[in-house]
């Protein structure tokens, strides 16, 4: 996302698609308190549809997250579309940042979860499911930094304020590895995000598994954990959302 009319808040937008819907990350900076307003438009951002076809949630402090459930099933292949962010509710008229969707294929001929230009790539949505019921479940996504470098963003419900270990492990969930593979970041209040130093083909290879544990002192407890398999990737339209996307249900 490209800063707009000099307000400085350049950024990336995710968009993801995962059982639970398509997801829509946006990160901007020189974040407000303020609500910022943002949508997916219909055209690009150099020649923007006025009026929103898909509401997200409001940008706060430079953040917004948004699942959409069902899919964004207004979006049809062959269209343009593009996200923007709108400077506050009182001055909606003043587009603040821009980012053209457009259909980014992960990995070689596998269908691909898409991002605008300027992330550099690729991103893979694993759902966690709830174990020993925990009632925490969620999705982890995992966005490519660079060759050797993986974002790993968690998010689940029913968090705790007491930080939960979290672990990239190799195995599945049925069948772990229990020493961990790769240190996460401890969940707190559902959230988690690190950087693992690991390439994406790695994990895309399969036989791996994240999954997240109650608290240090009852880390045999598991809450949450999810496969990570490339089949969890993409969508059936090349290049578009709006497609039911296949999840194996460990
Ligand atoms: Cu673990």
């Amino acid at each position: 996302m490209k800063a707009q009319n000099g307000s400085g808040q350049d950024g990336t937008a995710i968009l993801g698609v995962s059982s639970t819907g398509d997801t829509v990350m946006i990160e901007l900076s020189n974040g407000t308190s303020e609500p910022q307003p943002a949508h997916i438009h219909k055209g690009t951002c150099a020649n923007l549809d006025p009026s929103p076809l898909v509401p997200l949630n409001p940008v706060v402090n430079g953040k917004s997250d948004t699942t959409i459930v069902g899919g964004v099933t207004t979006m049809v292949a062959g269209e343009s579309y593009a996200i923007n962010v709108h400077k506050s509710a009182a001055e909606a008229s003043v587009y603040v940042s821009c980012g053209d969707i457009t259909p980014t294929m992960t990995g070689s001929g596998t269908p691909g979860a898409m991002t605008t230009p300027g992330v550099s790539g690729e991103t893979m949505n694993v759902t966690l499911n709830t174990q020993n019921a925990s009632g925490q479940s969620g999705t982890a996504v995992l966005t490519k930094k660079g060759d050797t470098e993986v974002m790993v963003s968690l998010n689940l419900s029913n968090g705790t304020s007491e930080p939960q270990p979290a672990h990239i492990h190799k195995g599945t969930c049925a069948n772990l590895d229990p020493s961990p593979a790769f240190p996460l970041t401890n969940v707190v209040d559902g959230k988690s995000e690190s950087e693992v130093m690991v390439s994406m083909s790695e994990l895309e290879k399969g036989g791996y598994a994240i999954n997240i544990h109650k608290s240090a002192a009852e880390a045999s407890v598991y809450v949450a954990c999810g496969d990570i398999t490339s089949a969890m990737m993409g969508m059936e339209t090349p290049g578009m959302m709006g497609e039911t996307t296949p999840v194996a249900t460990p």
